[in-house]
């Protein structure tokens, strides 16, 4: 699909000019804020012969222009100013510009805008041209001094406090950065502080900003912080480089967080917790976010991004990290189950559906429609299959040489590679194609055994993408251990080379013909395809070393169980039922793999699977089943469940770590089937004792999903009122667990709840998308679920079409399912894009959606 407004990587060409330093002053007012920027500029010698100069600026009231003192008389063009090249010096000069703006009127929550009475700023990607007049473009960095007027008691921005006075705050960020690393904050705000002392010896101020009341839930968000910090020291050898680090925490925000130098910028619900208001779940995520974006500060802020097409550059790596980081902290096993289960609901979804792209795209209308599961998880995919092929000596050499080389620099996929050639001595041009070549491949696997050798036949099949028809084979690291009949492990792991379309890997002088376990950790993002019995799964189940294969013969043994049912009928079979009674008892297991073993794929995940074995699902019916199959597994595990659930019950005092977290989650689980057999009564007593979130809500879902918990969610309610982020799981919930035929009434109800600010990112999320996230409630036959989704979307998009676009990837699975589903889809899509007035966010999603058809 090709849009006017379409921006190519191939027309990259460096900016015409380089910006020395840049001088902000802001004058903070709800409805005419001042800023005027001097920007100190040269022309840039690479970008050779004499251009005119391009300002990019959007939404912005222009009150006066100066070069090198004297007015300019300019009319601003409507996305930016461009001052001629007859009037601009060849020697450095001095720009300045005063702009008028309304952050209240920001509902885009994009560029300045307003949250509860607090300014704040969110410039990635492209918001700093709603700020004032720059080369809003990742390949410009400079330092930035920033002047903040207000009454406002707190003014933040980045860098290093300079001076402050009655009404004005000054700061300096000495490091070059883009622009879209700005930030400010003003507010009536409260900081939890903490020292920090880096490994050379620098004093560092950290503090966590919220609003007053909120102080007491910021210890976990710090203690991760810290826990970062130290992280990237001892792993990546990498040093904080200010003396303050910054937090604020905000209640309106369009994502998780911001990676602003030294001001990050974070949704309230990833750093307020406490064990009464925060899940289990909930703490896991504010470790991860903070430390992401704390590891931003070098991967993404001291080495940035050329251009937005080498967003995987910064994200990827900084996912990576994070998920080292949090394998470190927590189990590493768990943890890459958890990753990988969130890869393929996520990121295997976008690639089979028609938003697939490259994990470095080609081309965009609207950049903000890229921050997607194939730029992070498959980036970050991408990064692991490097490591694993160049291994951790050599990964860590690359690194070196990646800080080295490119410390205060905008770099590319090339220069990334690049590294990797040069400490390796690895030619990686095949591997590159990992980069541009989109969807996931299927690995498809055959065997064979003679005279004591066993033979594994490989073979790649990359399946056509949207403007992608023929794809070349790619380098797949394909981790491989056999085991003996009797369970031992005959050849540890070993990792196979797949670089062809087939090829075949022999292991010599086995007594016996092996069992194997493929595929070990999830060497590389792919569908693996091979025919096992259940008798085999089971054995892997029992057996497999590798903690990830274990998981995964489970989860295959419940996948192949589901799908027979809903392709014949029937009830499953003993061999599963039996697996995981095994799992579920075995007391030499961690309690946190236990529950994740029970978890029954999702049902998106079901028709994620029959879509790729060729079928059309149908949700109720996968709905249906999934019930049966729980039932069965309920009346299998019952009479063990009340006595798992007391040896896993808390002894002492509530603390947030992986251990006492796993017990919870096995208790929870084993609540949520028990209650399918008792009539709700174990989770009404678990509620009512609760004294913390992932009980209570856990309890409160195992009521919901039998029909029950009237009283239960009133309580729940007249309880946490008062707290936004705990009532957003309120609302989530009731519409995550209604039946199918009553998902959108529900939602309808909700709506017009008076709690229902619909203008707040999280609690719109929390409603709309847990109608999108409730399978076959989104998909009713009726087009209720899709007419809903769609009546809100249309409605959220002139106020914040970002996050309108993002939630229409609800509409992504379309081509999965029968005529009458794909005609009402399309027929919604159509009914947004011809929404007068639209926005590009918006209609580059519903365009490429519907293109597919
Ligand atoms: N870099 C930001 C995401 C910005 C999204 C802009 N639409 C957060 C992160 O990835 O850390
Ligand atoms: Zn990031």
């Amino acid at each position: 699909m090709s849009d006017p407004r379409t921006v190519y990587l191939a027309d990259y060409r460096p900016f015409s000019h380089i910006v020395d330093r840049v001088e902000l002053s802001f004058r903070l007012d709800p409805r005419a804020t001042r800023v005027a920027a001097r920007l100190h500029l040269r022309p840039n010698p690479e970008a050779r012969g004499r251009h005119h100069l391009w300002l990019d600026g959007e939404e912005l009231r222009l009150v006066s222009v100066r070069l090198d003192g004297a007015l300019l008389d300019l009319t601003p063009e409507e996305n930016g100013l461009s001052i001629p090249a007859e009037l601009l010096p060849e020697a450095p000069f001095v720009l300045e510009t005063l702009v008028e703006i309304s952050p209240e009127a920001n509902t885009a929550l994009e560029g300045l805008y307003m949250s509860r009475g607090m300014y704040c700023t969110q410039c990635e990607a492209q918001g700093f041209r709603k700020i004032t007049y720059y080369p809003d473009r990742p390949d410009v960095m400079a330092p930035f001094k920033v002047r903040i007027e207000s009454d406002l008691p707190v003014l933040l921005s980045n860098g290093n406090p300079v001076a402050t006075g009655e009404g004005w705050a000054e700061w300096d960020d000495p490091w070059p950065k883009p622009a879209y690393l700005f930030a400010l904050v003003a507010g009536d705000l409260v900081a939890h502080h903490a020292p920090f002392t880096t490994a050379s010896g620098r004093a560092v101020d950290l503090g966590i900003w919220v609003r007053p009341g909120d102080q007491d839930r910021c210890a976990y968000a710090m203690d991760s912080l810290i826990r970062s910090m130290r992280w990237d020291e001892e792993v990546y050898g990498r040093e904080y480089d200010l003396d303050v680090f910054n937090i604020v925490a905000v209640d309106d925000f369009n994502m998780g967080a911001m990676e602003n130098k030294g001001l990050n910028i974070f949704n309230s619900r990833y750093v307020l917790a406490s064990p009464e208001t925060a899940t289990d779940e909930d703490f896991a995520r504010i470790e991860a976010i903070i430390a992401h974006e704390y590891f931003h500060n070098w991967t993404g802020n001291r080495i940035t991004c050329r251009d937005w097409f080498q967003l995987c550059l910064k994200e990827g790596l900084t996912v990576f990290r994070d998920q080292q980081f949090s394998g470190d902290m927590r189990s590493a096993a768990v943890k890459r189950i958890e990753d990988v289960l969130t890869l393929r609901a996520r990121q295997f979804r976008e690639d089979q559906g028609p938003l697939a792209h490259p994990v470095r795209p080609e081309s965009f209308v609207e950049i903000n429609n890229f921050y997607t599961a194939t730029v992070y998880e498959k980036g970050a995919e991408v990064i692991g299959m490097l490591k694993r092929l160049v291994g951790d000596d050599g990964y860590a050499r690359a690194l070196d040489l990646y800080f080295a080389r490119h410390d205060g620099q905008a770099a590319t996929i090339e220069d990334w590679l690049k590294v990797f050639e040069d400490a390796t001595g690895r030619d990686l041009a095949q591997f590159k194609r990992w980069y541009s070549q989109a969807g996931t491949p299927r690995l498809k696997v055959s065997d064979d055994w003679a005279d004591g050798t066993y033979t594994l036949h490989l073979e790649q099949v990359n399946p056509p993408t949207p403007g992608q028809d023929h794809k070349d084979p790619k380098v797949i690291p394909v981790a491989v251990g056999l085991l003996n009949p009797n369970g031992d492990e005959v050849v540890p792991t070993t990792v196979l080379e797949l670089t062809e379309a087939k090829q075949s890997f022999r292991f010599e002088g086995l007594a016996a013909k092996p069992v194997p376990s493929i595929l070990r950790g999830f060497s590389a993002p792919v569908v693996l395809e091979r025919e096992v019995g259940a008798g085999e799964r089971a054995f892997l189940l029992a057996h497999d070393t590798d903690p990830f294969n274990k998981w995964e013969a489970g989860r295959a043994l419940a996948k192949d169980v589901l799908g027979r049912m809903v392709r014949d009928g029937g009830e499953p079979g003993s061999d599963w039922l039996e697996a995981l009674a095994q799992v579920a008892f075995d007391e030499s297991l961690d309690p946190a793999f236990r529950a994740l073993a029970l978890r029954l794929p999702s049902d998106d995940d079901m028709a994620q699977t029959l879509q790729g074995a060729g079928m059309v699902p149908d949700p109720d019916a996968i709905w249906a089943v999934r019930r049966r199959a729980g039932e069965a597994l309920a009346r299998r595990l019952a009479p063990g469940l009340p006595g798992l659930m007391d040896r896993l019950a808390d002894k002492g005092p509530f603390t947030p770590d992986a251990k006492a977290a796993g017990r919870r989650a096995l208790r929870v689980v084993a609540l949520q089937i028990l209650s399918k057999l008792d009539g709700g009564a174990a989770a009404r007593q678990v509620f009512a004792a609760a004294n913390n979130m992932t009980e209570e809500v856990g309890a409160l879902a195992a009521l919901l999903d039998i029909g029950q918990g009237e009283a239960e969610v009133a309580r729940f309610a007249g309880r946490w009122a008062g707290d936004a982020n705990v009532m957003d799981k309120w609302f989530a919930l009731q519409i995550a667990l209604a039946t199918p035929d009553w998902a959108a009434a529900v939602t309808e109800r909700l709506t017009s709840h008076p709690a229902f600010d619909w203008k707040n990112p999280n609690r719109f999320r929390a409603v709309i998308g847990a109608l999108s996230g409730n399978h076959a409630g989104f998909h009713a036959a009726s087009g209720a679920g899709y007419r809903l989704v769609a009546d809100w979307l249309i409605k959220l998009d002139p106020l914040n079409p970002q996050t309108a676009a993002r939630m229409s990837t609800a509409f992504e699975t379309w081509p999965r399912y029968d005529a009458g589903r794909q005609a009402r889809v399309k027929g919604e899509l159509q009914r947004i894009l011809g929404t007068p007035g639209l926005s590009r966010d918006l209609s580059e999603m519903a365009g490429r959606m519907l293109a597919a058809g």
